[in-house]
């Protein structure tokens, strides 16, 4: 990992564009993030490399002529390591090394490399260690590792084992049981209260880009304190907690790890279990950084990433956060009904209350706040209420009338409406009454 070095690499960024049809900006925006992206695995830039090619040379990646160009900046600025803004195969990646003669990564690498230090939950490592040696086994190519053949045993007969098959053999091996510890792991956190309560809470989760402000709106919602950062990939492991919010009915929100460009599909397969929460969920909050410039095409990669979880079919409310950089937009909480969109700034508090009528409106077909009056013998009914936190205040009349001031889920009121001895009522019937 490269954080955990104490010798912080001399790294040369090599940003390569094979997709002619991007514009300037574009490219100047896939240019920010990947060097942000090298920033925070903790590297020191000592130079940058930025070209065109039309297409990819199949040995290399990298056209001869460039090649050479980048040789002497290396020599120049006595890097140590080069990064690669594309998905190298392993080829590629090796003949890169022999040709450059310092260590060579690409995009999924350094991605593997960012999480890995990121990780600090039991099942994260697990996923993110299982996604580095999924990686590593495709890199297992001749020529990568030391070949030096092991003696074949007395009475073995041919060469005997080459050093790759044992690599090959001893990964395998461990990824057989990092995937049991994962399942195991897994299943341990199905039994975990969360997953029992969520019969009955709403389950809504915070999706989007890295580094567009789910963090930051999940501690708005749920009054925690995770760490919201601007670096990519500030969150690794998702975090289940209740909404404080009396307004809101029954709810648990759920922050997740933010997409990216190209995530690699090692993590995507290392992370299914996680992002299979996210299936059980009953809206998805899609944040979107409104001030920044590619918001379309990321918002985009991350619809594609969605669907390729199979999550497209729950609905969607679409989260324009940061609004308050964006200086034409002065309408915070300006809600879009139509198009279930809502813009807010997450930072500031603003248009908050008006994403929460939203969510309700989208969960419980809006929010009845009002009195009801329960027989005696709906003592079940009325200690059902109370355990879902729905009861204000209550009143009991002479006769033994109970009736209770309640803030519930329209769709769920009618579950109790059809119960005989439940009934609405008037703040004045309860006048009259007392
Ligand atoms: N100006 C402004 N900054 C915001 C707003 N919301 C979030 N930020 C900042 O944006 C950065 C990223 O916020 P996070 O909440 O960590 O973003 P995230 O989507 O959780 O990012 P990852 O966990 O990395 O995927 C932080 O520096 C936040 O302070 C906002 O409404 N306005
Ligand atoms: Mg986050």
């Amino acid at each position: 990992m490269i954080v955990e070095q104490t010798k912080i690499s001399k790294t040369l960024i090599i940003f390569l564009e094979v997709d002619s049809l991007k514009t300037g900006h574009e490219l100047e925006n896939d240019f920010e993030e990947f060097q942000d992206l090298v920033n925070s695995a903790g590297a020191e830039i000592v130079g940058r490399s930025f070209s065109r090619q039309n297409k990819p040379s199949i040995s290399h990646f990298i056209s001869k002529g460039k090649l050479e160009e980048i040789k002497n900046k290396i020599h120049q600025t006595k890097a140590d390591l080069a990064i690669v803004n594309h998905q190298l195969s392993a080829s590629q990646g090796r003949n890169l090394e022999l040709y450059l003669k310092i260590r060579v990564i690409d995009k999924t690498e350094l991605i593997l490399d960012i999480f890995a230090s990121r990780a600090t939950t039991h099942i994260g490592k697990l996923q993110v260690e299982l996604a580095q040696l999924n990686h590593l086994s495709t890199r297992l190519i001749r020529g990568w590792t030391h070949l030096e053949r092991q003696k074949g045993g007395i009475g073995l007969r041919g060469p005997g084992e080459t050093q790759l098959e044992t690599d090959r053999r001893l990964i395998g091996r461990r990824i057989k049981r990092l995937k049991s510890r994962l399942e195991k792991a897994h299943k341990q956190k199905q039994l975990n209260s969360y997953s029992r309560k969520k019969s009955r809470n709403k389950l809504v989760a915070l999706v989007g880009y890295t580094n567009a402000g789910k963090t930051t709106l999940f501690n708005c919602l749920t009054n925690s304190k995770q760490e919201a950062e601007d670096k990519l990939f500030a969150t690794l492991d998702s975090v289940t907690r209740k909404n404080i919010d009396p307004e809101l009915g029954p709810i648990l929100f759920s922050d997740t790890v933010g997409f990216i460009s190209q995530l690699p599909t090692q993590l995507i397969e290392s992370f299914k279990a996680t992002l299979d929460e996210l299936k059980s969920a009953d809206l998805l909050l899609h944040v979107v950084d409104a001030s920044d410039l590619d918001k379309k095409q990321k918002e985009m990669e991350v619809n594609k990433i969605l669907s390729e979880l199979d999550l497209e079919q729950i609905p969607q409310i679409r989260i324009n956060n940061k609004c308050d950089l964006v200086e034409s937009f002065c309408n915070k909480g300006f809600i879009s009904h139509t198009k279930k969109e809502v813009w807010i700034s997450a930072e500031k508090n603003d248009g908050i209350t008006e994403l929460r009528d939203l969510i309700n409106e989208e969960l419980f077909n809006g929010i009845y706040k009002g009195w009801v009056s329960l027989e005696a013998s709906l003592g079940k009914i009325r200690s059902k209420l109370f355990r879902m936190g729905c009861i204000n205040e209550e009143k009991i009349s002479s006769s033994g009338q109970i009736y209770a001031h309640i803030d519930i889920g329209r769709d769920e009121l009618d579950h109790f409406i059809g119960v005989n001895g439940f009934a609405l009522c008037e703040d004045k019937d309860i006048l009259l009454e007392n």
